[in-house]
C-alpha cells in the first residue's frame, strides 16, 4: 500500500516536526557517492537551505548548471515515544532520489513535483539522533517527466537539455516533515458533490488501514454542525448549503474521525468547498452556471529562490491576479506546492492542475520546431515509451490523489504540447485519460494543452479532451510585427476549422503571448515593445471574441520567468504580464480593463 499523501496537520491524534533548515549538500559528478557510502556521512559538504532550488544561490556556473547526482544530509532527534508511527514526508525532491536512514536505504522516488512518504517506524532509532541522507539526481531523459536529454560539455560536465522552456530547477524544493500518526489512521478521503435545490449532498469515502468505525462531520465557518454520518462512506446532506464560488469562496470544515470505545484513534480535519463542475454542450459550468475562464499560465519562479514556495510571493501573485480581474490559472507545467491550492481555495480561484508531462517532442525549442513546417520527431515511437508512460501514470496518480479535494481544482491537464500528429500519440495518451478519469470520483473535466501544429486536420488527441485547450502564438512565433494582419487571418482560418469539427465542445486558450521588455517603448510598435504586447493581445481577443465556443483565455505568462540560456531568451522568457519582480507591464492594464468589465 502506498503511504498516505494527506497534508500534515496537528491535533490530539497527529503531529509533525519540520525538518526544514540548513542541511549539508555535496555534488557527486563522478558518481562515487554510493560506492564510497556517502550515506554514512558526506566527506566534503557545504551548507544548503532546505527547501530550496540550489541553482541561483551560488556564484559559479558549475553550481548553477549542475546536472547529475548530488547528496543531502541532515540529522534529527527522534523522541523515545514509539506509540505512534513515524513517517517522513518529502513534499518534492526534483527529479528523483534514494533515501537513507542511518546509512540504510529506506526508499526511493521518481518525479520531482509531487510528495512521497516513507514509514520509518521500524527503522528509526528512538531516543537518539538519526542521520537522514538523500542521493538526488536531476538529469533529464526521454523517460523522465518533464522530458529532455543530458549532454556532456567539452570540459566533461553534464548539462541538462530540457525539451521545455523553463529552467531545470532542482533539489529538495519543498518542505520535509517528520509526521507522527496513529497506527490505525486515515489514509485518504474523497468527496463527490450533488446539488439538489438549495441543499447539497456530500458523498464521502474515507480510506483507513483498520476496521474501526469512522465518523464524518461537517461544520460551518462559525463552528455550527452542518451534518454528520457514521461509516467509511456515506452521504451527508447540507441543508441550505452555501456554495463555493469565485465571488464567495465559502469553505466548510470537514472532520473525519476513527473512533473506538468513544475515543478518537485518529482525526483528520480539512476544508470543504461545496461546488460542482460540469461540461454541458460547449459550456463549462460551475455550480450549474456558465463560467468564462480568465487568467494565466504561471510558473513557480522567482529571483534567488527558484521554484521554492514563498508565502509572501504567493499572496502577491494572488493579489495581482485578482487586481487584473482573473479567476483562473493553470499550474503550467507541473503540480505546484500544495499551499498554492490552499490559497486558491480561500481566494476563490479556479485551477487547471497540470502533470509535468511537458517536452514530449524531441526538440530544444519545440515552439520554433513546431512552427517551421511542423517538425515530427516520432517521440511516441521508441523503445522507452512504456517507461515514460509508467512515470507519467505515477505522476498523474500522485497529483490527483494530492489535489482532488480542493474546490479550486476544476480540471486536470494530462499534457503540455506533445507531438499529437500521429496515431501512436493517441495510443500513448488514451489509457492515461482513462486512468485519470478512474482516479477522480468527481469526474472533473480532463484536458491537455495542444501545440500549434496540433491543428484540427492533424491532431490525433483532441477527442480525448473534455474541453479543447490551445496554445497559440499567432502574431508572435507566426507572422509577428508588421505581419500581424496575416497572423489574424491564419488564426481565424484555424478557428473556423475547429468550429467545424468541435463547436459542440468548450475550447479555451491555455497560452498566447508575446515576449516584451519592460524597458522598451516604441511608436509605432515593434516586437518586444510594450506597445506591441498590447496590439498582440488586442488582435488575439478580437479573434477569440468572434467564436461562441471559446470559454476561456489564459495568457502566457503571468510573469517573466527563468529558462535555459539561449539565443531565443534574454535571461529568461519575457512574455510576462508582470515582470519577474511582480510589477506591471502596460498589458496588465489592458487585461484589467477587459477582465474587470
Ligand atoms: C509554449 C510552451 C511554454 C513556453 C511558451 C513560449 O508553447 O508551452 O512552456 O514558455 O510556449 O513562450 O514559447
Amino acid at each position: 500500500m502506498k503511504e498516505s499523501l494527506l497534508y500534515p496537520c496537528v491535533n490530539a491524534c497527529r503531529s509533525f516536526a519540520s525538518l526544514d533548515g540548513m542541511w549539508k549538500m555535496q555534488f557527486d559528478p563522478e558518481q562515487k557517492g554510493t560506492e564510497e557510502k556517502w550515506q554514512n556521512g558526506l566527506p566534503d559538504s557545504f551548507m544548503i537551505p532546505v527547501p530550496s532550488s540550489f541553482a541561483d544561490l551560488f556564484t559559479e556556473h558549475e553550481k548553477r548548471d549542475y546536472c547529475g547526482d548530488f547528496w543531502y544530509e541532515t540529522k534529527f532527534f527522534m523522541d523515545a515515544d514509539s506509540s505512534k508511527r513515524a513517517v517522513l514526508r518529502f513534499c518534492s525532491v526534483t527529479h528523483r532520489c534514494d533515501v537513507y536512514l542511518n546509512g540504510e536505504k529506506i526508499g526511493s522516488h521518481e518525479g520531482g513535483f509531487t510528495p512521497f512518504a516513507i514509514d520509518i517506524s521500524d527503522c528509526v532509532r528512538y531516543g537518539e539522533r538519526n542521520r537522514l541522507s538523500l542521493r538526488v539526481n536531476n538529469e533529464l531523459n526521454a523517460m523522465s517527466i518533464p522530458c529532455g536529454s543530458t549532454s556532456i560539455l567539452s570540459d566533461g560536465r553534464k548539462i541538462a537539455k530540457p525539451y521545455f522552456d523553463f529552467f531545470n530547477y532542482s533539489g529538495i524544493q519543498r518542505s520535509v516533515y517528520l509526521l507522527r500518526i496513529p497506527h490505525e489512521s486515515i489514509i485518504d478521503y474523497d468527496t463527490e458533490i450533488e446539488l439538489s435545490g438549495k441543499d447539497a449532498e456530500i458523498r464521502y469515502r474515507v480510506e483507513t488501514d483498520g476496521e474501526n468505525e469512522v465518523i464524518a462531520e461537517i461544520f460551518t465557518k462559525d463552528g455550527k454542525k452542518a451534518g454528520e454520518r457514521t461509516g467509511k462512506e456515506g452521504t451527508i446532506r447540507i441543508q441550505d448549503a452555501r456554495l463555493w464560488d469565485i465571488d464567495d469562496p465559502y469553505l466548510y470544515s470537514v472532520v473525519f474521525r476513527i473512533v473506538k470505545d468513544g475515543q478518537d484513534i485518529d482525526k483528520y480535519p480539512a476544508k470543504l468547498g461545496v461546488r460542482t463542475v460540469r461540461i454541458s454542450g460547449n459550456r463549462i459550468l460551475l455550480n450549474g452556471k456558465e463560467i468564462y475562464l480568465k487568467g494565466y499560465g504561471k510558473h513557480e519562479d522567482f529571483e534567488v529562490i527558484g521554484r521554492t514556495f514563498n508565502p509572501s510571493l504567493a499572496v502577491r501573485d494572488f493579489e495581482l491576479m485578482k487586481w487584473t480581474g482573473a479567476n483562473c490559472f493553470r499550474t503550467s507545467h507541473y503540480p505546484y506546492a500544495e499551499e498554492w491550492y490552499q490559497l486558491a481555495d480561500e481566494y476563490g480561484f479556479l485551477i487547471i492542475d497540470e502533470v509535468p508531462a511537458v517536452g514530449m517532442m524531441r526538440s530544444l525549442m519545440n515552439f520554433a520546431a513546431a512552427g517551421a513546417g511542423g517538425k515530427d520527431t516520432r517521440f511516441f515511437v521508441s523503445d522507452t515509451v512504456s517507461l515514460l508512460q509508467e512515470n507519467h501514470r505515477n505522476a498523474l496518480e500522485e497529483m490527483i490523489i494530492r489535489d482532488k479535494n480542493h474546490p479550486s481544482v476544476i480540471a486536470f491537464s494530462i499534457f503540455n504540447e506533445p507531438e499529437t500528429t500521429y496515431p501512436e500519440a493517441r495510443e500513448y495518451f488514451a489509457p492515461l485519460f482513462d486512468f485519470a478519469k478512474s482516479l477522480d470520483v468527481q469526474k472533473r473535466p480532463l484536458t491537455g494543452a495542444l501545440l500549434l501544429n496540433s491543428t484540427p486536420d492533424k491532431c490525433c488527441c483532441y477527442e480525448l479532451c473534455d474541453f479543447i485547450s490551445l496554445n497559440r502564438y499567432y502574431g508572435w512565433y507566426i507572422s509577428g510585427g508588421s505581419d500581424i494582419g496575416e497572423a489574424e487571418r491564419m488564426f481565424r482560418r484555424e478557428m473556423d476549422a475547429w468550429a467545424e469539427i468541435c463547436a459542440d465542445k468548450p475550447l479555451i486558450f491555455t497560452e498566447f503571448g508575446a515576449d516584451t521588455s519592460a524597458f522598451e517603448h516604441k511608436l509605432p510598435s515593434v516586437m518586444w515593445s510594450q506597445e506591441y504586447q498590447n496590439e498582440y493581445y488586442e488582435m488575439n481577443f478580437r479573434v477569440m471574441d468572434s467564436y461562441d465556443f471559446v470559454c476561456g483565455e489564459l495568457v502566457w505568462n503571468f510573469a517573466d520567468f527563468q529558462t535555459t540560456e539561449g539565443i531565443m531568451r534574454v535571461n529568461g522568457n519575457k512574455k510576462g504580464i508582470f515582470t519577474r519582480n511582480r510589477q506591471p507591464k502596460d498589458a496588465a492594464y489592458l487585461l484589467r480593463r477587459r477582465w474587470k468589465q
